[in-house]
Formats: C-alpha cells, structure tokens, sequence
C-alpha cells in the first residue's frame, strides 16, 4: 500500500515538476518553432507513458499485494497481450519519429537565395567569416593557417581577397533573412548552438558541416560551444546579434578584409622604441616591469598579446572595473596610443626586448611539496598556456614563464573577483576567468605561481617531474 502511494506521488511530483521548472525553453528566435513543436509531442507521449506505466504499476502492486490465501499463477505466454503492446509501441514509437523526420527534411535542405556566413571553431573560441561582395568564399587550408593568416584563406585565390574577416567572438545577422551556417574547426570537435535559435550542428576537423536559420528575433544571443568530450569546451562563448538591416550594414561597414588584414603593416621598432619612453617610468627601460608601481614585466611578451590588451585598456574592456585601480592607471596610458598603428609599433618594440629572469622571489623558497601541489594545477593551465607557460597563439593564451609573481597573482585575484574578464568586450579574458575558477582558494594560487616561477629556468621543472 505505501509503495503504491509513493509511486503515485513520485508520478504527480514529477508533473509538477515539469510545469514550474525554472529551466524552461528560451524565447525562441529564429523560424524553427517546429523544433519546439516536436519537443512539446515528445513530452506529451513520454509523458502519458510515464503516467500510464507508473499508474498501472502501482494499481498492481496494491491490488496483487500480499494475501495467504491467494496463488500467484504462472502464465509465460500471451499472445494477445503482446500483440496489443507491440502495436501501441509501434505507434508511439512512430509518433515519436515520425515528425522529427519532417522537421529534419526541412532542416538539410536550406531555402534557395539564403546568405552564408562561416563560423569557425578552436579550442576555444570563435571567428566568423563573410563571403564580401562577390558572395563567394575563398579557399582555406590549414596549411596555410599562420599568425598572420589565422583563418588558413589561400592568399592566391581571387575568393578570398574579398572575404570579411571577424575576429571576434561576436558575429551580427541582418534580421528576417535566412542564413546558412558553415561550420569549420581548426582542431577538434566543438558545437554550434544558439538556443534560441534551436538548431545546432557539430564542427567536425577535415569537413564542412552546416545549418541554417532565419533569425527572427533583434538581441544578443549567447553562443555555446556544446560539445562534452574534450577539455573547457564551456569556455568558449560567443555572441550572436540580430540587427535590424540598417544596423547590420553599419556594422558590416566597419570590418575588414582578408586582403587589408594580410597586407597589415609589420611594426615599425624604431617608432615603437620612440613610443615607449612614456611606458618606461611605470614599466622600466627594459620593461623589466616594477613592483612598487604595480607595473609588470612586458619585455618578451607576444606582439599579439600585448596589442590585445593595450586594445582593451584603450576601449575600455580592461581598466575600466571601479575597483581596478592599477587597471585604470593603465587604462589612461593606454589611451595615448593614437591608433592600432602605435599599438602595433610599441608592442613590436616591447616584443623584442629580452625577458629578465623574475627577481628572487618567493617562489625561489618554496618547499617541494609545494611545487608538486602546483604542477598538478598548472597541467590545467597547461592546454592553453603551454608547458612551459611559454604561451600560445592558437588559444590566444599569454606567455606566464618569467612574470613576476606579485602580478600573477594580482591578476588570478581579478578574474576570480570578476574586475577582470566581465567587461563588455574583453572576449579572451572571460574564458580565463572561468578558468581562474579551478584554483579553489589562496594556496591553490600560490601554489600554481610558485610553479609557473620555475619555469623560466627550464631544468628546474623536470627536477620536480623526477620526484
Ligand atoms: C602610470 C604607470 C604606467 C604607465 C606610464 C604605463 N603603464 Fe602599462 N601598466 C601599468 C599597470 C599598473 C599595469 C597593471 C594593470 C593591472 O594590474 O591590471 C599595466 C599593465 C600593462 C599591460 C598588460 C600586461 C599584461 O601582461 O597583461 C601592458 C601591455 C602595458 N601595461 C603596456 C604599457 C605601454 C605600452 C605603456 C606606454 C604607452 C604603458 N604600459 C605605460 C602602469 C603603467
Ligand atoms: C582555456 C584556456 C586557458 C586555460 C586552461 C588557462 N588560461 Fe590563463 N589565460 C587564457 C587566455 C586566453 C588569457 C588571456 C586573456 C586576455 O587576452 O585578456 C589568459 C590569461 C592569463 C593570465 C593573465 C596574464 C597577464 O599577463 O596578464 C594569467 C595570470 C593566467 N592566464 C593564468 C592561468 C593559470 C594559472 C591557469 C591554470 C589554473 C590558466 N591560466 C588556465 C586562457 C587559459
Ligand atoms: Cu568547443
């Protein structure tokens, strides 16, 4: 009798459940409400099932409960019951199928005239590309795929001249125009998901899948990566925007071409020398960085990080948080560089100074134990930033080997306390703040810096492997 009972207010729990879940469909935003159409038939059929099932059950197990004078009967076979459960089956099972294969029929087959942008995909972030006026993309190879050409377009190709590079995680959609979707990865597999446009498709290396959608809704919908197997696949968000035509134009007018971007002029280290004289009372004359300033070491640091962050801090992505208060000092610096010029010419400059090993610190003391708690950190941090905290381009992952540790921390503290990596803008800095999650307090901090601290001496890290 109880069972029966609980078995019957486990049914009704669960349908309320159901109808006062806070994790209900977004506002959908696109034409496919026939994907929510065949969602809502697959919950009304499971869910009568459900009911049924559960209800039946529990009407047996208080109906055949347990009696002395009663026999349980034993009755393998029945064919007419099992004939009337195959059938019911079947139809449910195809009630359930059998929409799906409409909507999936309208899903591969994209409407004539629709637009095409690319969406391509690494670990972990996102670019976009455009097909420019001759609607036409170029080739693309990873072969060719370089600091210079990040997205692989074959510079020969007259397709490619043309072709709108985004190099952002935030692509913009004219609204009410259907809009093919091509799918690239640079590595491994990744997802494209927008949830309020309902579709989705997997990036797969080596081909180009695709969906489409007509976005039918003006916002800022976030972009997720949904793929599960792999590492910090939940890191890389992206932004998709519905503009009207005429702000979609305006944002179109802004972008560049592949053919501008390649042509980029190298930095000029001369000019960019000149330019620094304002950095060196902060940063040092040999942007050794200084710690009564807060200012950190720069020399050695990659041309692409450095311009990012002077981007940021002159647009106001960093340095801008009311309590980063060596971020705003910065900041005000940042906007005497007139252009993406001067920014390209210092960072140039800085780049070519030879990195200082870090003062003793610290981290030169610190016990053994220590280090090995911090190397197990640091294999996560590894992926992106390199074994060797030597940095990467291709996951847009800064050099940490050879900074101070005072700033390493500063920073590690400002993501975590969200003053850096929240504000509008900063696209690489959120993946890092989620990132600065996986070190759980304090000591997880100083024990990944007094890591990172040894290896700027390259022996040192294997002396610690050999433990
Ligand atoms: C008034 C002192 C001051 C001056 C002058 C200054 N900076 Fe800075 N800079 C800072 C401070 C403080 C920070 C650290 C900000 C933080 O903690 O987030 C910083 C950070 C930076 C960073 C970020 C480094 C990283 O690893 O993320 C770069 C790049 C940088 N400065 C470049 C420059 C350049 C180029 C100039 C000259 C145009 C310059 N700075 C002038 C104080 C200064
Ligand atoms: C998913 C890739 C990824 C992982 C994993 C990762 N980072 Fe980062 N990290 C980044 C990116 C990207 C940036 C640059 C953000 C920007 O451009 O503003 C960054 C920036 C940083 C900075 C700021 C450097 C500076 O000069 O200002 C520190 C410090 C840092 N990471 C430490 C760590 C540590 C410690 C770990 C491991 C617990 C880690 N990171 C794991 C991607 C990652
Ligand atoms: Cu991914």
């Amino acid at each position: 009798m109880a069972i029966a009972i609980v078995i019957i207010l486990l049914v009704i729990a669960s349908i309320v459940f159901h109808f006062i879940s806070p994790w209900w469909f977004t506002e959908i935003a696109s034409n496919w409400t026939a994907i929510d159409t065949t969602i809502n038939i697959t919950f009304w059929i499971t869910g009568f099932v459900f009911v049924a099932v559960n209800g039946f059950l529990a009407y047996v197990v208080f109906r055949y409960r347990f009696n002395k004078n009663r026999r349980a009967d034993y009755e393998p076979e029945n064919k007419k019951l099992e004939t009337w459960l195959t059938v019911i089956t079947t139809i449910g099972v195809a009630a359930l199928l059998a929409p799906g294969l409409v909507v999936w029929g309208k899903f591969v087959n994209v409407p004539d005239g629709a637009d095409i942008f690319e969406a391509v995909g690494q670990q972990w972030h996102w670019s976009f590309r455009l097909p420019g006026k001759d609607g036409k993309m170029g080739r693309s190879a990873v072969e060719l795929m370089s600091e210079k050409n990040p997205f692989g377009l074959d510079p020969n190709d007259p397709f490619s001249q043309d072709d709108i590079l985004i190099n952002s995680n935030e692509m913009h959609l004219p609204i009410n125009r259907p809009v093919k979707a091509l799918l690239r990865s640079k590595d491994v597999l990744h997802n494209f998901a927008v949830p309020q446009f309902r579709v989705k498709m997997d990036l797969v290396p080596g081909l180009t899948s695709y969906l489409w959608f007509t976005p039918t809704r003006q916002g800022r919908f976030e972009l997720l990566c949904e793929e599960l197997c792999g590492m910090a696949h939940y890191t890389m968000r992206g932004y998709v925007v519905v503009d009207s035509a005429e702000n979609y134009q305006k944002w179109l007018d802004q972008q560049t071409t592949f053919s501008q971007s390649y042509q980029a002029k190298q930095a000029d280290i001369q000019l960019g020398q000149q330019l620094y004289g304002s950095c060196a009372a902060c940063h040092g004359q040999q942007a050794q960085g200084n710690k009564v300033l807060n200012a950190p070491k720069l020399a050695g640091q990659s041309i692409w990080y450095l311009k990012r962050q002077l981007s940021y801090f002159k647009n106001g992505a960093r340095g801008s948080h009311k309590q980063d208060i060596y971020g705003q000092q910065m900041a005000t610096m940042a906007k005497l560089l007139v252009d993406d010029e001067a920014i390209t010419n210092v960072a140039g400059y800085i780049n070519s100074l030879s990195q200082l090993s870090p003062a003793p610190t610290a981290a030169n003391i610190v016990s053994k134990s220590q280090l090995i708690k911090g190397q197990k950190l640091y294999n996560n941090c590894a992926y992106c930033h390199g074994k060797l905290g030597q940095g990467n381009f291709n996951t847009n992952a800064p050099k940490l080997a050879g900074q101070d540790d005072w700033y390493l921390k500063k920073q590690l503290l400002n993501y975590q306390s969200n003053i850096r990596g929240r504000l509008k803008g900063d696209i690489y800095g959120n993946q890092m703040l989620l990132m600065s999650k996986l070190l759980h307090d304090e000591t997880a901090i100083d024990n990944v810096i007094a890591y990172i601290g040894t290896l700027s001496k390259p022996q040192k890290p294997k002396e610690v492997n050999s433990l």
